[in-house]
C-alpha cells in the first residue's frame, strides 16, 4: 500500500541546525527508498517567496506560501522537509491545520549557543545593527508547545537527532 505523504517542519533560531538535520535525514530517507522534497527558507526566499523581508507580515507569509506547497505535495504522497524559522506559533498551527498530516520538530539550541556558531557571520551583523529584525536578537521567537520531536543540537549528535525523527515518523506510520 502508498505510504501517506508527510510535512515534516523543522522549526527553530538561526544557527539551530535545521538545515544540517533535514539534509542527513534527506540522505538516510534516499537511501532507504524514499522520495522525498525539500523547502528551505534560506532557498526558498531566493524564488518563491523572493522580494519577502523579515517583518512579522512578510515572515507569515513566507511561511503560508511554503505551507501551501507542502499542503499540494503532501496530499499526493511526497515527504516534505521544511526547514525555517518560522517563528509565530499562529502561524505554524494554521498551516498544521490545513496540512493534517504535519510532524513539528522543534531544533532547539540556546540562543548563546546558536550565536557562538555563528555560521553565516549573522548574529556579530544582528549585534552590530547593520541586520535589523534579527531572531532571537531584536526579533521574537515562539517555541512550540507541543512538537512531535525535539532536537537538542547543543547536547545529542546529529545521527541521534535524525534518528528520533525518524522514529517519530516511524511510529506515526508514515515510513
Ligand atoms: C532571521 C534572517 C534574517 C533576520 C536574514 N532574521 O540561518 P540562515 O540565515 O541561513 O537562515 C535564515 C534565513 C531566514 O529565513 P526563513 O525563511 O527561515 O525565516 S522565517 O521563517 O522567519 O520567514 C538567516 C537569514 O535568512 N536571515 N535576515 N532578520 N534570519
Amino acid at each position: 500500500m502508498e505510504k501517506r505523504g508527510v510535512t515534516v517542519w523543522f522549526t527553530g533560531l538561526s544557527g539551530a541546525g535545521k538545515t544540517t538535520i533535514t539534509r542527513a535525514l534527506e540522505q538516510k530517507l534516499r537511501d532507504a527508498g524514499y522520495s522525498l522534497e525539500i523547502l528551505d527558507g534560506d532557498i526558498v526566499r531566493t524564488n518563491l517567496t523572493k522580494g519577502l523581508g523579515f517583518s512579522k507580515e512578510d515572515r507569515d507569509t513566507n511561511i503560508r506560501r511554503i505551507g501551501f506547497v507542502c499542503q499540494l505535495l503532501t496530499r499526493n504522497g511526497v515527504i516534505v522537509l521544511v526547514s525555517a524559522i518560522s517563528p509565530y506559533r499562529e502561524i505554524r498551527d494554521e498551516v498544521r491545520g490545513k496540512i493534517g498530516d504535519f510532524v513539528e520538530v522543534f531544533v532547539n539550541a540556546p540562543l548563546n549557543v546558536c550565536e557562538d556558531r555563528d555560521v553565516k557571520g549573522l548574529y556579530k551583523k544582528a549585534r552590530a545593527g547593520e541586520i535589523k529584525a534579527f531572531t532571537g536578537i531584536d526579533d521574537p521567537y515562539e517555541p512550540p508547545l507541543n512538537p512531535e520531536v525535539e532536537c537538542r543540537t547543543d547536547l545529542e549528535t546529529l545521527e541521534e537527532s535524525v534518528n528520533k525523527v525518524w522514529q517519530k515518523l516511524e511510529e506515526m506510520g508514515y515510513l
